[in-house]
């Protein structure tokens, strides 16, 4: 391997555990096999080997959007080995979402797990990577590995992920090597990560939970995850004796306090159970706490700053709170006129640090308008400090519904809801639901009462599944203030036992 001078492609500081690991496992897989770290980077070499076949350059974009598998796994790390962008798209996202990805990263490569149907033209060709076991799989181990690291530098760009937006234009936020390590680097610390750590990895890998936070912790400590294809409790309950650390969104722990399986005998060698992406109810975290007597450990971040908070590994961690600023990352309160907010006074939340992305692709404009002039960047989330300097975050300032961890812009689902025939105005919220923690809701104003399968139907192809409502409400006409604007808080009061269990 040719050797490398001091730069910051992260994919050098993951290759450097590898040379001290070859031989330990590093994914254990549903079916009980398990892969080295020696077999994943070999993997990862022969995707970059074919990369290069395809006449790759650093910069170039490779969209992927596939089901999670050692090999999908290896085709990311290819891509920050070869110093290529990155840019994930949501499995269950359609082919109109994809085509606006591809539209807008023009990438010089394209990785889906189904072959396009005839009627959908990206404009570029595709590779399929279904399985590990598919045709695109064995063409890449055909190709001679390939093993040299690009050189990056700081402000390169590692990955592109699309966040939606609330003018209903997804955007995507460039995250570049140095965001990655830095974070990565800032949470094995602060969550204490053993040598012995093996996580449980259950979450997607298209979003910054499941392939940075979680993927990197375990890869920088050369430690081993179960790599499991989807959320699976009864696979996760199986695996959990043999595991230490599990990471996973507020709905993973609704579902464990639900499951009769979830025992002593389960959990008792657990030794940190992390939640994010959406808040923690004070009931999931006492009842996890009286049922396991394990604190939940909560946490605060974002696609555009991955993590920012932690509550402590060992000090009180607390409920209803995202706990501290990590190290290295400065978080402030601020009022509606940029000043700086007091002890427990509710401001929007404002970061900066080495983790904050560099803007969004293409977007200058927007990128402006996100950061303060002392280059904080402005979260939408409302929150306070406490006198100990403990962040809590009490809602958003951003029209914004977050469903088992998932974001849903209104704006983009009302937009199309407007299009259906008969609908005169429509206004998208989210409500408390059991399951999901918010649960997506239209009310509608109509000629003629609309049905929830009609809705679903008209959004089918159009959007992901988990963005459509999971009910409608049709009303004469919809609360305004004096501006004009739809008035969502009454909305959210009048229907928010809508989802309640009896
Ligand atoms: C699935 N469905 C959802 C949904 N997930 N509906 C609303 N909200 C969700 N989150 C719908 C599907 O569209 C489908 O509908 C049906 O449920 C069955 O799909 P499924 O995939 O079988 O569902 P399930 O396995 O139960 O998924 C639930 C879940 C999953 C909670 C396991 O949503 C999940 O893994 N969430 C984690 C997301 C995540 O990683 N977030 C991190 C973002 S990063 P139909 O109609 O087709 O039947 C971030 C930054 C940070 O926020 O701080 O971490
Ligand atoms: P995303 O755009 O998918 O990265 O979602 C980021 C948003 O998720 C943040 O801006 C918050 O609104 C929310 N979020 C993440 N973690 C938490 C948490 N622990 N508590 C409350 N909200 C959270």
């Amino acid at each position: 391997m040719d050797k490398v001078e001091a730069d910051v492609n992260f994919f050098h500081h993951l290759h450097e555990v590898v040379a001290q690991n070859r031989d330990k496992k590093c994914l254990l897989l549903d079916d009980g096999s398990y892969w080295t770290y020696e077999q994943l980077f070999q993997c990862t070499f022969h995707f970059a080997g074919f990369l290069r076949s395809q006449g790759i350059q650093v910069n170039d974009r490779v969209v992927v959007q596939c089901e999670k598998c050692p090999e999908a796994l290896a085709l990311y790390l290819a891509c920050l080995q070869m110093g290529t962008i990155y840019v994930p798209v949501n499995t269950s996202a359609t082919a109109t979402e994809i085509q606006y990805v591809v539209e807008d990263t023009e990438p010089k490569v394209l990785v889906l797990k189904d072959e396009p149907s005839s009627l959908t033209n990206y404009g570029i060709d595709c590779f399929v990577l279904s399985s590990s076991e598919c045709e695109f799989v064995s063409q890449v181990r055909s190709h001679s590995a390939y093993s040299e690291i690009m050189i990056r530098s700081d402000a390169d760009i590692a990955a592109i992920l699309y966040t939606s937006g609330t003018t209903g234009r997804a955007k995507g936020a460039m995250l570049s090597h140095r965001n990655l390590r830095s974070n990565a680097e800032t949470l094995l610390k602060t969550w204490g990560w053993e040598r012995t750590d093996v996580l449980l990895h259950a979450l997607p890998i298209y979003h910054v939970h499941g392939l940075f936070v979680a993927i990197h912790c375990v890869l920088l400590s050369g430690t081993s995850m179960w790599f499991f294809r989807t959320f699976d409790l009864e696979q996760i309950i199986r695996r959990m004796p043999h595991a230490t650390v599990l990471m996973g969104v507020p709905t993973y722990y609704i579902r464990l306090l639900k499951e009769q399986g979830f025992s002593h005998k389960a959990f008792k060698a657990m030794r940190l159970f992390i939640s994010g992406s959406a808040p923690l109810s004070e009931q999931t975290f006492n009842s996890f706490f009286d049922r396991t007597d394990k604190r939940i450990l909560e946490r605060y971040g974002m696609t555009e700053t991955g993590m920012i908070t932690s509550n402590p590994l060992k000090g009180e961690r607390v409920a209803g709170s995202v706990g501290f600023p990590l190290d290295g990352v400065a978080v402030r309160i601020v009022d509606k006129e940029g000043n700086q907010s007091s002890s427990d006074w509710v401001g929007e939340i404002e970061v900066k640090g080495p983790n904050v992305f560099a803007g969004y692709w293409r977007m200058p404009e927007k990128t402006r308008e996100e950061f303060t002039t002392d280059s904080y960047f402005k979260t939408g989330d409302m929150g306070y400090k406490n006198d100990e300097g403990r962040v809590f975050i009490v809602g958003r300032e951003k029209d914004l519904v977050i469903s088992g961890g998932l974001n849903v812009y209104p704006a983009e689902i009302e937009t199309l809801i407007d299009e259906m025939e008969g609908v005169e105005e429509n206004a998208i919220i989210g409500v408390p639901h059991p399951d999901f923690g918010e649960g997506v809701v239209v009310v509608v104003v109509s000629e003629e009462p609309i049905t929830l399968d009609a809705v679903r139907d008209f959004l089918r192809e159009k959007v992901a599944s988990y963005k459509h409502p999971k009910a409608v409400i049709s009303v004469g006409d919809l609360p305004k203030n004096a501006m004009g604007k739809v008035q969502k808080n009454l909305l959210r009061q009048s229907y928010s036992s809508l989802f309640e269990e009896n």
